[in-house]
């Protein structure tokens, strides 16, 4: 196994399985040491939860990454979700230029939007700064709903391949370099991830679980970024990540009261042995 230092911004959501708190342990379990910057503390996340308490950190950035920066702090990954202001995007392009050891990849989730709208907290004005730091970045993930917003196209949600294609064009054509679109599916059941790497286009079809489970790009995303900095493939990286969030979501459908996010605990050990088996 690889041992790689991986800085990851996001917020701390402190109830509702989704960010850092669903990031840390998924890394840690793909071996690999993580160092947060927490973008905001919330007391839940947004989505479903009333009355929620929201930290915003954004005037602490600075300060931090200049003082990794004066201890000559560096990271193999830098790897951002859901940050907690637009002038926040800025300052990550900044730690993307100055906290990178050489050949350190990024990789941005966007972790604003679904199901064709933005979350609560965002307008267009941060969706619009979010393309220049996609484009900017080495690796993107965004679902559907983002990569509609990333590249003014309208969202649908019966599509076809041509569809899907033009989005793809278009991120393309606008710097994206590394596209993991997830969230994907052309027939009843099915769902799963387009891979855009090296100006090839492949795609993982996998089981559509009927419900839909609030934090999966959370849990996708870590496992994906862990996966990469393991050597695995974008391909194979796509395909480890969508087999462990679909058995995230197995063990949680049939308990209603856990609608917030998903028990991803449970499946650690056999993300554990996806590595195992490689090794
Ligand atoms: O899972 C994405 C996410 C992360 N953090 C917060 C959120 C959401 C989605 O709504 O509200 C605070």
């Amino acid at each position: 196994m690889n041992y790689a230092r991986l800085l990851t911004v996001q917020d701390i959501s402190c109830v509702g399985q989704c960010s850092l708190t669903v990031a840390l342990p998924i890394l840690s379990a793909c071996g690999v040491e993580t160092c947060i910057l927490p973008s905001a503390v919330l007391s839940t996340h947004t989505a479903g939860f009333t009355g929620f308490t929201v930290r915003d950190l954004t005037a602490d950035m600075p300060a931090i990454a200049a003082h990794w920066q004066k201890e000559g702090i560096l990271f193999d990954g830098i790897y951002t979700g859901y940050l907690g202001s637009t002038e926040q995007i800025g300052y990550v392009q900044d730690m993307f230029r100055t906290l990178r050891k050489e050949g350190a990849k990024t990789f941005v989730d966007p972790a604003m939007a679904d199901n064709g709208v933005l979350y609560g907290a965002f307008d267009m004005t941060y969706a619009n700064a979010m393309k220049p730091l996609c484009f900017g970045a080495d690796v993107i993930l965004p679902n559907l709903t983002e990569a509609c917003l990333l590249t003014d196209m309208p969202y649908r949600e019966e599509y076809d391949e041509e569809y899907i294609t033009e989005i793809v064009d278009k991120l393309c054509a606008a710097g994206a370099k590394t596209i993991i679109l997830t969230g994907i599916g052309y027939q009843p059941g099915k769902t799963g991830v387009v891979v855009v790497d090296g100006g090839r286009t492949q795609y993982y079809e996998h089981r559509k679980i009927a419900k839909g489970c609030h934090g999966t790009g959370d849990v996708y995303a870590s496992a994906y970024v862990g996966a990469a900095l393991q050597g695995f493939t974008p391909y194979d990286a796509a395909k480890l990540a969508a087999d462990y969030t679909v058995r995230c979501i197995e063990n949680t459908q049939d308990d209603a009261s856990h609608w917030y996010g998903v028990k991803f605990e449970t499946a650690i050990p056999e993300l554990i042995d996806m590595f195992r088996n490689r090794a």
